[in-house]
């Protein structure tokens, strides 16, 4: 572990708090929203209640662990001798990225051949994390640079199947609920094309604590877009669904509560 100025550490502890609180806040958010969507739309809103309750666990651990990582002395931080545990990271994504092109699928509530589809996305998507694992903790760039080639093979695949195969049934869909799916198909590019990218740092020559930091802070800003920002587009995406086709929650309770034209 490189030694750390007092903002260099604070800067990832902060961001580390921010992101738990994030995840924390995103739960609450998305376990309330279910209950403004009609029922086949619920299941996309669990799925994202999973993913951020997942996630925030793991940043919790991930939390303590960078505390537990240094100790001040001298006005600088410096390795305490207990190792940071980042793996946490790859045992989230494991359980967490296939959540989320499950997702997408979800909220699209497609007539047949959903299930097919969600199957090669998620495998693709677990796949993709396991490859990359090897070369995370591996100590020489070659290694790394190996599995990681390996591990972007599953990623175009999804880039290409969201492209080609999920498209057409983009373009059915009514106008807003259109350009929403769209936005979030993009939103899914550009924060999962980020994690290739900060993974390529120690391999362009980035070391010591600039990658440390770098790969901290990115990760932590991927994972709130991608988790939290993402979920709050898919709730956005049911709701025009349900505006389209004329759907509502109002339940008979409600109803009951209505008063009764004259
Ligand atoms: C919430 C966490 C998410 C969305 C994580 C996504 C992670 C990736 C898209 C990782 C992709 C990788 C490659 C395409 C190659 C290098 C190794 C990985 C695992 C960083």
């Amino acid at each position: 572990m490189p030694e750390l100025s007092i903002g260099e550490y604070s800067l990832v502890y902060n961001l580390f708090s921010f992101t738990f609180a994030t995840m924390f806040a995103s739960f609450i958010f998305f376990v309330l929203a279910r209950m403004q969507l009609t029922p086949r739309y619920r299941m996309a809103m669990v799925m994202s209640a999973i993913v951020v309750a997942v996630a925030g666990y793991h940043y919790f651990r991930i939390f303590e662990s960078w505390e537990a990582a240094y100790v001040l002395q001298d006005g600088v931080y410096v390795a305490s001798g207990q190792p940071f545990n980042d793996a946490y990271r790859y045992v989230d994504w494991l359980l967490t990225v296939p959540l989320l092109v499950a997702e997408l699928i979800a909220v699209m509530t497609l007539a047949k051949g959903s299930g097919w589809l969600t199957a090669r996305l998620a495998g693709a998507a677990a796949l993709m994390v396991i490859l990359g694992y090897p070369g995370e903790i591996a100590t020489d760039v070659s290694a790394r640079a190996l599995w990681g080639f390996l591990s972007t093979i599953p990623f175009v695949y999804i880039v290409y199947t969201l492209w080609t195969e999920l498209g057409p049934a983009i373009e059915r869909q009514p106008g807003t609920v259109k350009v929403l799916l769209r936005n979030t198909r993009l939103l899914l590019l550009a924060t999962w094309g980020f994690y290739p990218i900060v993974y390529l740092l120690p391999i362009v020559g980035v070391t010591g604590s600039t990658a440390l930091i770098a790969i901290q802070v990115g990760y932590c800003i991927a994972d709130v877009a991608a988790k939290c920002g993402y979920g709050v587009m898919i709730y956005a995406i049911a709701r025009a669904k349900m505006t389209a086709n004329n759907e509502s929650v109002m339940d008979s309770a409600d109803t009951a509560l209505m008063p009764t034209p004259a």
